[in-house]
């Protein structure tokens, strides 16, 4: 089964999209999603120029040395450009072999571990109570869980809140990357406040998360992790940049709130010591950024000898590919924790057709062979690439400070 063409279809129906396509010589195709989100267009050089001439005439079924041969064998290995290329030539292959298969994706990893994959929707608000209102809103369509992020009084733009009130936020609004201003104190002394209104109104049952986009140094996570134990949070995120895993551990030490960690990794080595010793509660890294569905099995299977679940990255800067992928990879993996969801604009759902439903706040698989997302070439092509940046972040007196 050799593969006779894999190209690249570069888009932007509301967000840039770069997917791979691969075909074989029976006809039969696979798409990958390879969107590095703020630098797509570096996994598309990546890609053109030095894997997909040396994927042409290998054989689609050997997903296993094909994977190794662009790892190991390309002298440089991991890394974020690397291993989103990677990815999605690994998850086209899975497609191709499900699709040979006649199997949905999910019947050949393993089959089904449950019914419906819970999904965590994205609540913000200027302030707490349009944060809350937000809340319920999603509650009545079904959700049982919710991630809040609210403004924080003194500090004019917060990361991951809406411009305007009951709008979704979107993470890179600017063809250069805009500057915010960030200041730990003011943060850490607004969030618990945040989370024990929102336990008081919505009860012990509803689940609650909280992003805190790597922004404190160990000890001040620690603090907070503490100063939230009392409003139960299902996870709390990215609390400090990760390079230097064992700073979880003084974290650890002091509070019982669970952590969630590694959209940004790429590696199951980004995890070891973090694993291992378990420092954090759930991995996160998608599909299409840590290696596809043959890398990332093999950190979820690392993980729950640990006691450790997954909760994939799902923003809208993943393709719907990615994320067709996730909920087959979700609906089989046995230590699934959750599945993050922010619904794509209508646009984006135009140019990517796809199988999986979304109801009363979970996903629900599709059954059609492979991973069920397809896209529709001619519609790609009306929406060419935009430049778009994500933001940096300084403190008040100026100094840059964490992503
Ligand atoms: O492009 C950046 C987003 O993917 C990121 O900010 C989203 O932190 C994020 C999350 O948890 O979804
Ligand atoms: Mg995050």
């Amino acid at each position: 089964m050799k593969i006779t063409e894999a190209y690249l279809i570069v888009t932007s129906p509301g967000r840039n999209f770069v997917t791979l396509k691969v075909v074989t010589e029976s006809g039969v195709y696979g798409l990958g999603d390879a969107t590095l989100n703020g630098r797509e267009l570096s996994v598309v050089a990546y890609l053109e120029e030095h894997v997909l001439p040396a994927l042409i005439g290998r054989d689609a079924r050997q997903i296993e040395d094909i994977w190794h041969f662009f790892y190991r064998g390309a002298y440089w290995r991991r890394g974020p450009v690397t291993m989103a290329a990677i990815s999605a030539i690994d998850v086209a292959l899975w497609d191709i072999k499900a699709k040979m298969a006649n199997m949905p994706l999910y019947q050949l990893l393993g089959g089904r571990s449950r019914d419906r994959v819970m999904a965590y929707a994205h609540c913000t608000g200027s302030d707490i109570e349009s944060c809350l209102q937000e809340v319920e809103k999603h509650v009545e369509q079904g959700y049982r869980a919710v991630r809040l992020q609210a403004g924080v009084p003194g500090i004019p733009t917060t990361y991951g809140v809406a411009k305007n009130d009951g709008e979704r936020y979107e993470p890179a609004d600017s063809e250069l990357p805009a500057e915010h201003v960030w200041s730990t104190e003011k943060y850490l002394n607004h969030v618990p406040e945040l989370f024990r209104v929102a336990r008081e109104r919505f009860g012990p049952d509803l689940h609650l998360l909280h992003d805190v986009h790597h922004r404190l140094t160990p000890i001040e996570a620690a603090r907070l992790g503490k100063a939230l134990e009392p409003y139960h949070l299902f996870w709390l995120e990215d609390c400090v940049a990760a390079e230097n895993q064992d700073s979880f551990r003084l974290i650890r030490q002091h509070t019982t709130t669970p952590l969630a960690v590694g959209e940004v990794f790429n590696s199951i080595h980004d995890y070891r010591t973090l694993i291992e010793q378990q420092l954090i509660d759930y991995v996160r890294t998608p599909i299409s950024h840590g290696g596809g569905i043959t890398h990332v099995r093999r950190i979820a299977d690392f993980a729950a000898l640990y006691h450790i679940r997954t909760g994939f990255h799902g923003p809208t800067d993943l393709s719907p590919v990615c994320l067709g992928a996730a909920v087959h990879f979700d609906t089989w993996v046995p230590n699934f924790g959750i599945q993050e969801h922010m619904p794509y604009e209508a646009l984006t759902d135009e140019v990517f057709s796809h199988d999986y439903r979304f109801e009363n706040g979970h996903f629900i698989v599709g059954e059609k062979p492979g991973h069920g997302v397809d896209i529709d070439e001619e519609k790609a092509r009306l929406y060419p690439y935009r430049p778009a940046s994500l933001p940096v972040n300084r403190l008040e007196d100026g100094t840059l400070w964490h992503w």
